[in-house]
């Protein structure tokens, strides 16, 4: 079975796309145009929320903007994309600034009109310096398959009214400084949160605004705090293959909040503010393991507070996947703590991404049918290691693949897909590129 490899347009043809769709929605020229990348994680899955430590880096496919600022507050927005599954909507839909509240947008409109509701809450804007604007969308980020479009919508969205309320106040942007662009991750995490009505924890809307160029960024989400770690893949003659497998993911269908939910509450139960707090100091896998059997002795001798209805397995399968994942994270990072790598290191990466989807996949449950054929043939077919990637449920996984073994590797899953009846897989390679910028 030939394997389908995604075509990625060229920045200049998606920025002039995005630019042409404005004109036709709104009949004049837009004043910018932004971007923002989607991302892969490397590693550090359903831990963000937990207080770990994650390991993405931005794809080069992005999300683009095309904007200007109104002299009303009303907010008027096209999309070539709609949201997962959808079609796109020819006419622009449309909602005055202050109509924006929790429960009052659906659909794509949310991850946009959020923004702006999030980035008054957050105080990083006065409501009067807040224009309505007109804006047209387009993007290269996959829809649904997990690898971030709805924090590109986000992010692509925040650069454009940090620079309105720069423009009319005469302030820097924000976007200026990383502190600046912590700030506006953090009201596209909320807008997220509270308008599109997705529970999801702040890697994604991160890695957006904040990557490196080159780099996977080690974010610790306790605090936010960011260090670039280089994983340099192409020197060592290995690629990142990302395998969409075209079974839709859906962030804020109930699975996601419950699994957040189960952590956050384990977590209180153990009055800690995370499950990142139960370790006394650098976690390691030894180290998660001991406090997993801890916990169920403290559980058996009546010390926690459960409900009588707690499922003990599955919540202490739970505990173990937040557990050992941050574990395995602070083991990659001393993988790559120095610049020197070994055939050794490699094959200990895909020891981790193998250890993790089966964490994923045994304990948390939030794998599927398509990621795990998808990981099971990559692996078969000789990749070092593969993994889910994101949310689960559907969307991609990843494979560390030697640069030689790519096209049988890809192969391999296609026609695993074609024998189970699955949807075509699609294929792209990653590199890590760079954060959300303004490109006109
Ligand atoms: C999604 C969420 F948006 C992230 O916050 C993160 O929890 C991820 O799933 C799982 O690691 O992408």
């Amino acid at each position: 079975m030939t394997p389908v490899w995604k075509k990625t347009p060229k920045p200049t043809e998606l920025i002039d796309r995005v630019t042409q769709a404005f004109r036709l929605a709104f009949g004049y020229e837009p004043t910018a145009v932004y971007s923002a990348p989607g991302r892969v994680n490397l590693l550090g899955e359903h831990i963000d929320y937990s207080g770990g430590t994650v390991l993405p880096f931005a794809l080069p496919q992005r999300t683009y903007l095309a904007v200007t600022p109104r002299q009303d507050r009303l907010l008027r927005a096209v999309t070539a994309q709609g949201d997962a599954g959808a079609s796109a909507s020819s006419s622009p839909r449309e909602i005055e600034l202050g109509a924006i509240a929790p429960g009052a947008v659906e659909g794509w409109l949310a991850y946009v009109a959020g923004v702006p509701w999030a980035m008054a809450q957050e105080g990083l804007v006065s409501r009067d310096e807040l224009p309505g604007a007109d804006i047209a969308i387009d993007s290269s980020v996959p829809l649904g398959a997990g690898l971030s479009s709805s924090a590109a919508l986000e992010c692509s969205t925040a650069l454009a009214f940090d620079a309105f309320a720069a423009a009319n106040t005469g302030r820097e942007p924000l976007s200026a400084s990383d502190t600046g662009r912590t700030q506006l991750a953090i009201a596209c995490i909320r807008a997220e949160n509270e308008i599109a009505g997705a529970n999801t924890g702040g890697m994604d809307q991160s890695i957006s605004l904040r990557a490196h160029q080159g780099s996977v960024l080690a974010i610790d989400c306790r605090d936010f705090s960011t260090r670039p770690l280089t994983v340099d893949v192409d020197r060592a003659g290995l690629a990142l293959l990302v395998m969409d497998t075209r079974a839709h993911h859906n962030l804020s269908d109930g699975q996601y909040a419950k699994r957040r939910a189960a952590c956050d509450f384990t977590a209180d139960t153990l009055g800690l503010t995370t499950l990142r707090d139960y370790f006394e100091s650098t976690p390691t896998l030894a180290e998660a393991h001991q406090l997993v059997a801890r916990w169920e002795e403290q559980v058996t001798a009546g010390m926690v507070d459960l409900p009588p209805q707690t499922d003990l397995p599955t919540a202490r399968a739970a505990l173990r996947h937040a557990l050992t994942e941050i574990a395995r994270v602070e083991e990659c990072l001393a993988l790559f703590s120095t610049a020197e790598t070994t055939e050794q290191t490699w094959a200990q990466l895909g020891d981790l991404l193998n250890a993790s989807h089966d964490s994923l996949r045994d304990d948390y449950r939030v794998s599927c049918d398509e990621l795990d054929l998808a990981v099971n043939a990559a692996r078969a077919a000789g990749a070092l290691g593969a993994r889910m990637t994101g949310g689960g449920f559907g969307g991609s996984a990843i494979a560390l693949v030697s640069q030689e073994l790519v096209p049988t590797v890809a192969e391999a899953v296609a026609s695993a897909y074609e024998r189970a009846g699955f949807n075509h897989p699609e294929f792209l390679l990653a590199s890590p590129a760079a954060s959300a910028a303004q490109d006109r």
